[in-house]
């Protein structure tokens, strides 16, 4: 394994490193145990595990402003609370209960927090890139200062959608970071197999956008690199393309038992464990020992473990609200 870094590149505190790491610690925590719960059949439906993706949320989420939007896809769990959506939201949603983010009705795919500015959790691919678009659209036509981050995966590249809102992004100057999660798989789908063009930047170069490629699976990459281009979109009202090379290390979903790649592939990927890199980093460059951060994951383990307890112990909707939110 290699040695972390001894200097911290950005100009993140101390405070806001751990912060970072807790972040991360705390995701991958609720989604094991989110995982469980589905295999104990506790909730139903699809259910998409961010483990191995935790640094893409938490790298992105400590270079925004809290009001700035953030939408994404069904592997959203993890993206929820790192803007700040409890533990405790997320598993009551997964288990379709009152106090879930979404009050029961989204489940695993459609979290929620307007207020909080998470705009979902979508289940169509492709689908929130437009929508993602329009919040840059409405943000600029408002004349306000915020910034939209829109998630999607390396699957969602070839749909339509994602040229239309790209083109539009740019010509209409839109205050939007593109942000291709590119965990190498589209389901079962090996990325290699389906892309003419393996360099990804190179979509956004025929919209005239500023793309890079960024390490998601280190921390310091992924916030520098969304940093910059959160600045471009502030400041010069610019969109930017991201390719965030990242690996999911469980399946597509909790159905998938992942025949399409090797162990070894898999386990030479846990090698680059975002959160085993974040505490080499933190231990090299001095901000915390080695006890210190097996505390704060313990803290998250317990928190993750209250959430389903609680979860489990809250109600469900009231049946007098079956037709709410029911537009037909
Ligand atoms: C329009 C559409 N087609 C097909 C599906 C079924 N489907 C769900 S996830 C998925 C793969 C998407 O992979 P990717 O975008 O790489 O995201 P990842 O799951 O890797 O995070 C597909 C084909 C869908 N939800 N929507
Ligand atoms: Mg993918």
């Amino acid at each position: 394994m290699s040695e972390g870094r001894t200097t911290n590149p950005t100009e993140l505190s101390n405070a806001q490193l751990l912060e970072a790491f807790e972040m991360m610690s705390l995701i991958r925590r609720v989604e094991e145990i989110a995982g469980r719960a589905y295999q104990m059949q506790k909730f139903s439906g699809f259910c998409h595990l961010y483990i191995g993706q935790e640094a893409v949320a938490a790298g992105s989420s400590l270079a925004m402003e809290p009001g700035d939007y953030m939408i994404s896809a069904y592997r959203e769990h993890g993206q929820a609370m790192s803007r700040g959506i409890s533990a405790h939201a997320v598993m009551a949603e997964l288990l379709g209960k009152r106090t879930g983010a979404t009050g029961g009705r989204g489940g695993s795919m459609h979290i929620f927090d307007a207020e909080k500015r998470f705009m979902g959790g979508w289940g169509i691919v492709g689908g929130q890139i437009p929508l993602g678009a329009g919040i840059g659209f409405a943000i600029k036509y408002r004349q306000e200062k915020d910034v939209c981050l829109c998630y999607f995966g390396d699957g969602s590249i070839h749909q339509g959608v994602f040229h239309e809102a790209l083109n539009m992004a740019s010509i209409w100057d839109l205050p939007v970071v593109f942000i291709c999660e590119n965990n190498k798989y589209a389901m079962g789908t090996d990325m290699d197999r389906i892309n003419a063009q393996k360099d990804l930047t190179k979509k956004a170069v025929s919209y005239a956008m500023d793309a890079a490629t960024v390490n998601g699976q280190d921390f310091f990459d992924m916030y520098t690199g969304v940093k910059g281009a959160i600045d471009r979109a502030r400041d010069q009202s610019r969109p930017t393309f991201l390719d965030v090379r990242t690996y999911r290390f469980r399946g597509h979903s909790m159905s998938d038992p992942g025949n399409y790649r090797t162990k070894e592939e898999v386990e030479e990927e846990k090698g680059r464990d975002p959160i085993l890199k974040m505490r080499r980093d933190l231990i090299a460059m001095g901000v915390a020992t080695d006890e210190e951060l097996t505390a704060i994951d313990k803290k998250c383990r317990k928190e993750a473990k209250d959430a389903l307890a609680q979860a489990e112990k809250d109600p469900f909707p009231d049946i007098s609200t079956l037709k709410d939110f029911v537009y037909v």
